[in-house]
């Protein structure tokens, strides 16, 4: 008989967003921490994961039937849980535009955000170009006459690698399993004499880990790993940071963070005088043959490639034009500084945005956490608590719909407005270390 004390649970890709938070929801739920096994290339939180990042953006997502229930769910958790109210921002979001499609986008998110009935007009409000600048002080309103916005005050920013940091001392204070490197590198599941129940993971050193649940949480790895059959393509977005001077933190403290659809997005600096700039675009994908566990033969897959392992790639030269418009469109005082840290970060679209949490259809014990399609970090406190749920066949009949397994569809395009560009047809962005 299983009971939580006694079953044992392998997470792969364990120091990313989605497997650090399952890790910490077994913990809660009251699995015994030496029955579970994180494993990862990198220590928690893993330098190749996407939430290993300087900031991640909170706000309120409508996108999906489950994207309301899940944002407030996780806002209450960033705002009380102890272990993650260090690391939420709440400095409040504004989706900016001065286009007429995005300034009838965010007047219909307006309307949505009413219509949950929840009360969320008292913290969403319409703002004209003046009361952007008058939210955003260092913003003329000059430069803001014609746009419009959309204010989130439940938003704001996330500490994102600090976030997974703080889990992982959790779950190493409370004496949870590790296996990094190539012995927390994925090479196959192991099966049962029956050929279709997992019993473990074999790794990249040849170390065998068994368990009763599997959970496959290597987000833009997943689909590298094993055969998702098309329903992720992992895409880099990329984003670029500017040192400011003492007197220009001042003047930027405690901003909102600002978000336009056809530009990009910025954060208020960090504690050293930082701000971390992005532009929006669809993602590049990294097409190659490549032979996933159980595909019968190669196939085109678009591999990540990690910036923790390639620590001297950037990115393309064309996402230094579309970064430096950012820069011009919110920044202008700092469009002359120079960028560092430019790099990509690695997420993985599903066809409709939803995440792929469910058992394999073929493989019993095997559970997928991943499909994150570039919206999940803010579901760091509680998406592992779903993925309990799911483990303990306690889900709720949306979520599983949701979530389901569903070959078909266009993830290469998902939800974008376009299909991701390939990097083999944009040059600038490799290099590698001259040894
Ligand atoms: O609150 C959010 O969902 C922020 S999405 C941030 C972003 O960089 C996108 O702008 C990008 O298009 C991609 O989805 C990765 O995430």
């Amino acid at each position: 008989i299983h009971s939580r004390e006694n079953t044992k649970i392998i997470i792969v890709g364990g120091g990313g967003t989605m497997g650090s938070s399952t890790a910490l929801h077994l913990l809660r739920s009251g699995y015994t921490p030496s029955n579970i096994t994180v494993l990862d290339v990198y220590p928690i939180p893993s330098a190749q994961s996407a939430g290993h990042d300087l900031n991640k953006i909170m706000g309120i997502a409508l996108r999906n039937a489950p994207d309301l229930q899940l944002s407030l769910e996780a806002l209450d958790m960033w705002r009380n849980d102890p272990l993650f109210k260090p690391f939420f921002h709440q400095v409040g979001m504004i989706d900016c535009s001065s286009s007429k499609e995005g300034i009838q986008g965010l007047e219909r998110k307006y309307q949505a955000l009413i219509d949950t009935g929840i009360g969320l007009e008292k913290t969403n409000f319409l703002l004209n170009g003046a009361e952007i600048a008058a939210r955003v002080p260092p913003f003329t309103e000059e430069q803001t006459k014609e746009w419009k916005g959309l204010y989130c005050g439940e938003g704001g920013w996330l500490a994102a690698a600090k976030a997974i940091n703080a889990i992982g001392e959790f779950l190493r204070s409370q004496g949870v399993n590790f296996g990094l490197g190539r012995a927390g590198t994925f090479k196959r599941p192991l099966f049962a004499a029956d050929g279709t129940t997992c019993t473990g993971v074999e790794t990249a050193d040849g170390t065998k880990y068994y368990g009763d649940k599997v959970v496959l949480a290597a987000g833009a790895w997943s689909p590298t790993l094993v055969d998702l059959d098309d329903q992720c393509v992992s895409k880099a977005w990329v984003y670029a940071h500017i040192q400011l001077t003492p007197e220009e933190v001042s003047e930027y403290k405690d901003i909102p963070v600002v978000y336009d659809g056809e530009y990009g997005f910025f954060f208020e600096p960090n504690e050293n005088g930082v701000i971390k700039v992005c532009d929006e675009f669809p993602g590049f994908s990294r097409f190659k043959q490549h032979q996933p566990y159980g595909a019968s033969s190669p196939k085109l897959i678009s591999v990540p490639r990690s910036h923790a392992k390639h620590p001297t790639d950037t990115y393309p030269d064309a996402s230094e034009v579309t970064i430096r418009k950012a820069i011009a469109r919110f920044i202008p005082q700092f469009k002359d500084k120079e960028l560092f840290n430019r790099a990509m970060c690695w997420c993985t679209d599903t066809a409709d945005a939803n995440l792929l949490i469910c058992e394999h259809p073929q493989w019993k014990n095997f559970i997928l956490a991943t499909g994150d399609s570039g919206h999940s970090f803010k579901l760091l406190p509680n998406i592992g608590n779903h993925v309990v749920e799911l483990i303990e066949g306690s889900l709720s009949d949306e979520l599983a719909y949701e979530w389901r397994w569903r070959p078909g569809g266009d993830a290469l395009k998902s939800r974008r407005g376009a299909p991701a560009k390939d990097l083999a047809d944009m040059p600038g962005w490799k290099h590698d270390a001259q040894l």
